[in-house]
């Protein structure tokens, strides 16, 4: 395994962390914190360097111990000091560093004062009021790390939409067949088309709450019911999903649909409103005093407090009251708007399908151009093409071309943004190309300033078409890139490029937020699928749900173009 910058760096950091639980001097400190910027700012590999023969000592802040560590990592890929300190410490306490508050001096505390190493003894000793006695820490900060710990708990259970979405479809239909019931709706983040949720609401009418019940806590899903009322009940499935159940009756409908489907910031909003105008807005109805004057319907509910139906997507208390009361309410973007897509695999590089096979389904899938974006060779993706095997695709790409009808692929890559920002192929090789995806795949944790040096980089080439998964998230896995995303917009306003939306569900990434900002600031999105087979043409609903969260309009949308309007856009001579 080769030893690059970020490893280095990423142990100096470590070294420091431990230092300070130790109480080491805090020059000693400061000066690994700062070799760990130094590396993690190098613009060539310190591996390279040293088997060049260069002297590490030349780089700033790096002294001959420094060095010999460096060089000791990248020889061995250990650190004698690293070890000894993590031999003497217990290595959960560095777990501990990453919970919000806690830092190094407390996280000593901890350990030494109260024995606490993992984050469960933390629990145990914040639910045990131990911690608000120690020196430093008081009640509030005791409150602060059990806010921290459960917030950390809740992100760890949340699970994708796309994964929960089958497991609510059959419970839906389950429920959906028992006697006397007229409508089944899942609610919740779900039905706001979140890209994970915390859990599944279902939301039913029917005159027989107790049936509903029944089939509901016996379903053979269920592995324990948490609780059980007249009207409600919660369980957990098999898959470890919790499900909360709501019975209404018709008549109440509309205000339970609009109540559990929330956010909940949006339903204070919308109650502040009914309000103002001496209504009051819950589950169960609007009322005038004891009269009920909607509620059968959502559309109902908001008409009774002056507003046009906002959908779903938008109800997250981010503006879109206001833009309803104004008639403002943006028409989104709808699957069927989709004219292409500008990001998919072949077998030619880790995809599982061949070009023809990813044409036909793309064109199956009701769009008239695919590019076709295999990755670049460079670090170390499989099969990645270079730029021999790129031309070859391309005559592959003419031949089929001519035989296709009512349908255009596209040359593309999928070029690698290096660490230092340039990119994986030379520009000559990317000249030759019809829609260059820049992406990262590696180096995800170089600090903030680094890393938006390195996407404005990317995008300050000529040939790049469009910026690939902009955060680089993975859902669950992996926290988006640290960066500046106002100024990778800016750049990519200034550069006329394109930012991505891609649709596979782990990543939803520009997030709903990011695709706002590239809106307001009038940056097209291309919503992708970065299909890797056939099938995965499906997920571009999931990435539709995103940018409608994301207040997107089919004008904000590269994609929606035909071929002939997306062509000036990306200079492209047809
Ligand atoms: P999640 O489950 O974390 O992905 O997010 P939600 O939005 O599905 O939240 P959940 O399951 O706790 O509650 C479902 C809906 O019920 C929520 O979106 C709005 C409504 N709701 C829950 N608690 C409250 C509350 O205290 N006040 C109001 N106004 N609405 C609430
Ligand atoms: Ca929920
Ligand atoms: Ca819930
Ligand atoms: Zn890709």
């Amino acid at each position: 395994m080769p030893v690059h910058n970020a490893d280095i760096a990423t142990a100096f950091e470590t070294i420091a962390d431990l230092l300070e639980i130790e109480g080491a001097n805090p020059f000693r400190i400061r000066a690994y914190r700062n070799a760990a910027r130094t590396f993690s700012e190098l613009s060539q590999e310190a591996r390279d360097m040293l088997a060049r023969g260069e002297d590490l000592t030349r780089l700033p802040g790096i002294g001959a111990d420094l060095a010999a560590k460096a060089g000791e990592l990248v020889s061995t890929g250990h650190c004698g000091l690293l070890d000894r300190l993590r031999k003497e410490l217990p290595p959960a306490v560095t777990e501990l560093l990453r919970i919000p508050g806690l830092g190094p001096r407390r996280v000593k505390a901890l350990w030494h004062d109260l024995g606490v190493q993992t984050v469960e003894q933390l629990a145990h000793a914040a639910q045990a009021g131990r911690i608000r006695s120690l020196h430093g820490f008081g009640e509030k900060t005791e409150r602060n790390i059990q806010d921290a710990l459960r917030a950390q708990a809740d992100q760890e259970r949340r699970i994708l939409r796309g994964a929960a979405a089958p497991y609510a479809e059959s419970l839906r239909e389950a429920l959906a067949g028992v006697a006397g019931v007229s409508e089944v709706t899942v609610a919740g983040s779900f039905r706001r088309l979140c890209d994970t949720v915390g859990d599944i609401d279902l939301l039913v009418a029917a005159e027989d709450a107790a049936a509903v019940m029944r089939r509901f806590t016996g379903y053979d899903e269920v592995v324990d019911v948490l609780s059980a009322g007249a009207t409600r009940a919660s369980v957990l499935l098999r898959s470890g999903l919790q499900v909360d159940l709501r019975v209404v009756a018709a008549e109440s409908y509309g205000a339970a649909l609009h109540y559990f489907t929330g956010s909940k910031a949006h339903n204070i909003a919308i109650r502040r409103l009914g309000q103002q105008q001496g209504l009051k807005v819950n589950e169960y109805g609007v009322f005038r005093g004891r009269k009920r004057i909607a509620g059968e319907t959502e559309a109902s509910v908001y008409r009774a407090v002056g507003l046009p139906y906002i959908p779903p997507e938008l109800r997250e208390n981010r503006g879109e009251i206001e833009l309803a009361r104004t008639g403002k309410l943006p028409h989104l973007v709808r699957r069927s708007d989709l004219a292409g897509d500008l990001h998919a695999h072949t077998d030619a590089s880790d995809g599982q399908d061949t070009l023809e096979a990813m044409a036909n389904a793309a064109r199956a899938q009701g769009l008239s151009y695919l590019a076709v974006t295999d990755h670049s060779a460079y670090l170390g993706v499989t099969h990645g093409l270079d730029a021999a095997r790129l031309r070859r695709q391309g005559d592959e790409i003419d031949r089929l071309n001519s035989a296709l009808t009512d349908f255009t692929l596209l040359k593309g890559v999928e070029v690698d943004i290096l660490e230092d920002g340039r990119l994986a192929l030379p520009d000559a090789v990317l000249a030759q190309l019809q829609v260059v995806v820049a992406s990262v795949h590696s180096h995800f944790d170089l600090p903030r300033a680094r890393q938006t040096e390195r996407l404005l980089r990317a995008l300050d080439n000529p040939h790049v078409t469009l910026l690939g998964h902009p955060s680089a998230r993975l859902l669950g896995e992996r926290a988006p890139l640290d960066v500046d995303m106002e100024r990778v917009i800016r750049k990519a306003q200034e550069r006329g490029s394109a930012l991505e939306l891609n649709s596979q569900p782990q990543r939803l990434d520009l997030n709903d937020l990011h695709c706002r900002m590239a809106r307001d600031a009038g940056v097209p999105v291309s919503i992708n699928s970065d299909a890797h087979r056939v099938s995965d043409f499906a997920d571009l609903e999931q990435g539709i749900g995103q940018a409608r969260r994301g207040w997107l309009e089919k004008r904000h949308v590269l994609n929606t173009l035909p071929l002939e309007g997306l062509a000036p856009l990306i200079g492209l001579n047809l």
